[in-house]
Formats: structure tokens, sequence, C-alpha cells
């Protein structure tokens, strides 16, 4: 028999609990600090362990997964679980606006409810009398599988509805994802194993959902947002409240949302159909700033008397469609693999591709990275692959399709040598990648250090880009990065389709660039992996250029943010006879003025620590780092018990919370900006 006492404190726990983890999960704004949720959650386990016949199917602690499962049951939909239809253009769209409108012969206006279509999985959710009893896929959409033991474990799913107006059975549908963070981690995790990862957070989550044993999906992060109402049931002698089930879709989302179920903060009511195209547009802009991975938007009429006079077809409401995205994953050949040099070396393996349209643009190229990745896709030449392109970033070769591998696929080969100066190649122990030995022997590594030596962030050379160094290199007019302050007019109005005034501008501009400062300069050197703030911790240390080049290794890492490998590359850097050369050439034509040490009370923030997160729209978080650090602070990347004040800008995240439950004090971007106002 279990104590009184107990129970009664089982049941505290259970509320106190459920109420912070929908403070948390659901309306992400956490109360508490993690270690008080964690002494709350310990208690209850405890008592859990010593009296088993306290552990009640809806309790909390049924989110850490339990026993492995041999299979999984089937389980018959009560009603179906019906597809959507899609459409892929605003025509389309209208297409299906018009049948829809014709269809209901009214003359009344339409309101439509607007959702991101979540790149996830489909799931039912059935709670009886409140308490969660049973999960499913969405299957074939009349039989799905069980899977109740893992979606337990999601952290947004409550276990119990909050408050009492429910019905006695309410089986909810939504779509089980993986946050983009969550995927990150997961992946990044796998990769570090040696292991393969998952090509995109829906099959990370699917992978996670047909876990046997709930402890693997407890702890993969899922989440789940409620799009709609599959059954109801309600004992016809007992009454619920009279608002219970809204006559509108877009209501009753928000009625689910107050039992607890999360709901997709994106969703919109829309007055009519003239705005689903800029809601689409609205979306398809905040894509990648969502959280969570989509692949389109849904429309739905949102009067459920009018869903029910449309009806379905086949196996898909006419009251709904999909307005989907332009394709990111599409199919095309590698027709072979060139290797570049890169600015220190680094051979890269680049794919040259049957030209596809994926994601908005027409790519020919993509970066196959190196050996690793070459073995970790299997890939060959003539293979078929799928090209991945998400948002701006930079087209992926994400899997082989070796269903479609022929006999004319070969090995990828790398270079023995290097393939622009044939100088040997090295793999450093433990790294991936092939580097060329001949450094700045080498016209291609000659090439990217000079483009590095003159880009926007180091020297920012006016009137020279990329295209015109590699033609300065290729004439033999330059070698080095010194060579350049050496061009005459006349040298440069030889060249090739060189006008006069684009020569003027390329001398000008080189005259200008000489003056500039520690910090720049030391950037522009290009070391390995000295990116901006390094150099600039360097030159706050250091002070001067001449203390930088003589420093040890050990010294060296008295710098913030210099480990030994960062230190072990300056020293290399300063021992290398052609970089004593070009160096010295460089400091007797160029000048920049050393670091004055600011007296205290020119320090004002000496001593205090801030984080900056979100985004910043008065000025960039480079420059805002810049006048912190000028002021004295110290800008770090990650909040802990040490860090003094956070600055959240736009969007800020995950920084934001975790300050919040440390108790920093919150600065807006207004109030870093009336901050640095003070001292100027
Ligand atoms: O976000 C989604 N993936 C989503 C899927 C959504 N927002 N709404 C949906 N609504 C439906 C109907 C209209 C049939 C209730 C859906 C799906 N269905 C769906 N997901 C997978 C199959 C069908």
């Amino acid at each position: 028999m279990s104590s009184p006492a107990n129970a009664i404190r089982v049941q505290e726990l259970h509320q106190e609990i459920n109420h912070l983890n929908h403070q948390y999960y659901v309306l992400d704004k956490p109360s508490v600090p993690d270690a008080e949720y964690d002494r709350l959650m310990r208690e209850l386990i405890s008592i859990e362990t010593a009296e088993p016949e306290l552990k009640l199917l809806d309790s909390p602690s049924q989110k850490v997964g339990g026993q492995a499962l041999k299979s999984f049951t089937q389980v018959t939909h009560q009603v179906p679980m019906l597809s959507l239809d899609n459409v892929f253009s605003n025509d389309e769209w209208q297409a299906f606006a018009k049948r829809v409108q014709d269809r209901l012969v009214s003359k009344e206006t339409i309101k439509y409810c607007a959702e991101p279509k979540l790149d996830g999985l489909a799931v039912s959710l059935r709670y009886e009398n409140g308490i969660l009893v049973q999960a499913a896929t969405r299957g074939d959409g009349a039989v799905g599988e069980n899977i109740t033991e893992n979606v337990r474990t999601i952290k947004s799913i409550p276990l119990k509805l909050m408050g009492d107006n429910y019905p006695d059975i309410l089986e909810v549908r939504g779509e089980v994802f993986m946050p983009k963070a969550s995927f990150n981690a997961l992946n990044a995790h796998a990769l570090k194993k040696g292991e393969k990862g998952f090509a995109n957070p829906r099959n990370a989550a699917a992978g996670s959902l047909r876990q046997l044993d709930s402890k693997i999906a407890a702890k993969r992060n899922l989440a789940f947002y409620v799009y709609g109402i599959g059954y109801v049931e309600q004992a016809s002698s007992q009454t619920l409240g009279k608002e219970w089930l809204e006559n509108s879709h877009y209501h009753r989302l928000c009625q689910l949302k107050t039992l607890g179920l999360p709901m997709c903060p994106e969703v919109k009511l829309l007055a009519d159909s003239s705005e689903v195209d800029s809601f689409y547009q609205y979306i398809m802009q905040e894509r990648d700033n969502l959280s969570y991975e989509i692949d389109g938007t849904v429309f739905k009429v949102d009067d459920i008397a009018l869903q029910q006079k449309l009806g379905f077809v086949a196996r898909a409401p006419r009251w709904a469609t999909a307005y989907k995205f332009p394709a990111q994953e599409e199919t095309t050949q590698l027709l072979d693999v060139d290797f570049q040099v890169g600015r220190t070396g680094a051979i890269t393996p680049v794919a040259r591709l049957h030209p596809i349209f994926v994601g908005g643009v027409t790519v020919s190229n993509a970066t196959l990275h190196n050996q690793d990745e070459i073995d970790r896709l299997g890939i060959k030449i003539n293979d078929f692959v799928t090209i991945r392109r998400a948002g701006d970033v930079i087209p992926q070769i994400v899997s082989v399709q070796l269903q479609k591998r022929t006999e004319d696929c070969r090995d990828i080969l790398f270079p023995t040598s290097c393939p622009v100066c044939d100088s040997a190649v090295v793999k450093a122990e433990g790294e991936a990648i092939l580097r060329c030995t001949g450094g700045l022997y080498c016209g291609a590594q000659r090439k990217e250090a000079i483009k590095h030596f003159s880009s926007r962030k180091a020297l920012d050379v006016d009137g020279l880009g990329d295209k015109l160094v590699e033609q300065l290199v290729d004439e033999n007019l330059i070698k080095t990065p010194a060579d350049l302050f050496k061009l005459t007019e006349l040298d440069v109005s030889t060249m090739e389709r060189m006008g006069k005034k684009s020569a003027d501008n390329l001398i000008n501009g080189l005259a200008k660039a000489k003056v500039t400062t520690l910090p720049k300069f030391i950037y522009a050197l290009g070391i390995r992996e000295v990116g901006e703030t390094t150099a600039a911790n360097l030159a706050n240390y250091f002070l001067n250029f001449s203390a930088i080049k003589v420093a040890d290794e050990e010294l060296l890492q008295k710098v913030p943010d210099v480990g030994a490998i960062v230190a072990k590359n300056i020293t290399q850097f300063f021992q290398q006879d052609h970089n004593i050369a070009v160096v010295s050439e460089l400091e007797l034509i160029m000048s920049w003025p050393d670091i004055v040490v600011k007296s205290a009370d020119e320090q004002p923030l000496k001593d205090q620590t801030f984080v900056l997160t979100g985004t910043l729209t008065q000025m960039g978080r480079n420059e805002a780092k810049a006048e912190l650090q000028a002021l004295g602070a110290k800008v770090s990347g990650s909040i802990s018990v040490k860090t003094h004040f956070l600055v959240a800008g736009e969007k800020a995240g995950s920084k934001l919370t975790k300050a919040q439950n440390l108790g920093v004090e919150i600065l807006t971007e207004d109030d870093l900006v009336a901050l640095l106002l003070q001292y100027k």
C-alpha cells in the first residue's frame, strides 16, 4: 500500500511539473531555473521508485522513456486520416479557390485558415478522460503504427490535458517534427562518432519515432504542432462548456491550445482567399528564420459547416490544399570531379554536375568537401545524386541513388601531387584534408592569398576584384601581396580588357590601402585560423606588430581565444622564409598606428561580460562587439553564470531563455545604443 501523504505529494508534483513543462515547451517562457525543475522531477521519480503503484500512466516522469518494445502493433484509425492535395503556383491556387467558391454557390466571402506546412510526420493522439492513451502514425491513412511509448517522451505533448473542459474522448491530429537546432545537434553528434547522420529533419523525426526503445526517442528532442481534430465523443448526459467545439477551424486549434496542445505560432486566420498569396510569400521569406523545417503552406476553408458541405474526394478533403514551395531536392548526374587548391593549400574536390534547377537556381557545381565526405556518400563519377539547396546555403550532394548506378561509374581518385604546381601533397594526422605543400610557390595559393589580402574585411582595396587578381598573377605582374604596391599605371594599363579608368581606380585604391589598422593588417596576412576576432585580440594584447612577430607559442596562448593550434600556426607563419620576406617588404610600404591602451577611466566597461544574440538592426553584431571591447568589455559567445549582460536583438532564441533562467540582466538593442552613447 502506498502512503496517503505520498499519493497527495505525487499529485502536487504532477501539477507543478506539468505546469512548468507547458511554460517551457509550449509557451516558450520558462518560469524557474532548470535546477528547480530537476529537483521536482527527482523527487517524483524517487517516490515512484519506492512505491511503484504511484507511478501513473500520465506521470511526467514517463517523458524519459521506458522498456524497449519488440515490434509496433497496428492501430486502425477510428476516422481515417486524410491526405492533402497540392498546388504549386498562384494560378493553381486560384483554380482551387474558384472550385471551392463554385461548389458552395453562396456569395459569402470564404475565410481561410493559413498554416505553415511542417515537414514532419502526421500522427494522431487519443485522449480518454483527458489522459493520453494512444498515439499512432498516419500509415496509409486507414491503419497506422502504435507509437504511444515514443510519443509520450515528446516534451511538448501533454500526457494529461489542462483544465477540465474537454470531451470524454478527444482524438487530435498533428505533425511530429524535429526542430532544426535539435537536428543539427543530432547530426553533429553522429558525425563525431563516425556515424552517418540523417539527410534531413523529416527523416530524423521518422527514424526517432520508429525506435523500439523509447529511451532513445526521448533523447531526440522531437516536437509537435496540432493541425486538426479527428474524433470527439461525449456521453450525452454530460455537457461541456458551451463554447466547446467552435465552428471555425482556426478557433478549434486555439481551443486545443488552451488544453495544453501546442499550436504553431504562425497559424493565421485570413479574411478571404486574396490574402493567401501574401501569407505564402511571407512564410517563404521567413522560412530560414523559423525554428522548424517546412515545405510549403496549407490553406483550409475555416468554416466547419462549409467544410462539411464540400466533403472530400478519394482520400483528400475538397476544403484544404497544400501550397508548396519549389522543390529543394532534385536528381542529377555527377559528370566529373575537379580539385581546387585554396589559400592554405587545402585541396577540395568539386563536383561538376549536369546543370539542374533546384531551390530556385540552376546548380552545376557542388563541393564534395574531402575524402571522408566522398567515402560517407560512397559516390562515384557518373552516379546519379540527390542535390539539395535550402535557402541561401550552398548546394550539397545529400545522397547517391545506388539503384541507378551503371557499369561506367568509376572511383574518384585524389591527385598524388598538386594539380596546380605539382608540389607534393600531404594529409596531416587526424585531418581529413589533403594539402599542397607548395605554399606561395603554388600559383593557386598565391592567388588566394592575394585575394584574401585585398578583400573587404582585410585591406579592402578599391578596384581590385578576384578576377583581376587572377589576371595579374596569370600575367606574372605580381607574385606576392607586396608586389601589388609596386604596380605602376603603365603595368596595369597594358593588361587586356583594362581601361584607363579601371587602371586609375586600382592605383588609387592601392595607395589608399597602404594606410590601415593593426588588426586589419594581421587579418590580411591570412595566417591559418586567424580570423577577424583573433586578429583583433592579438593586436589588443601585443599593441604593436613587432611584438607579435617574435612571440613564442607560450606567450601567444595568453591571448584570448588563442589555443595551442592557432599559436603554432602563427609562429610557423613568421618562420617561413617567403613570409619573412613579404612581411618585411610590407612593413616598409604600409603603415598603421600602434594600439594605445586606454586608461582605466576610458574603459568604463572593464570586467563586464556581454553576450550578443539575435539580429541587431541599428548596427552589425561585429560593430557592437568592437565598440563594447573598445570600452573594455569582454564579449563572449555563450551565456554562463559569469555573464553580466545579454543584449537580445530581434528573434533572440535559446540564449535569451538561458539568460532569463540564470537571472542575467537583459538589454534591448536600444538599451545598448543608449549605453554606448553615454561614453561617446
Ligand atoms: O503541417 C502539416 N504538415 C499539415 C498536414 C497541416 N498543417 N495540416 C494538415 N491538414 C490535413 C487535413 C486537412 C487532412 C486535416 C496536414 C495533413 N492533413 C496531412 N499531413 C499528412 C497527411 C495529411
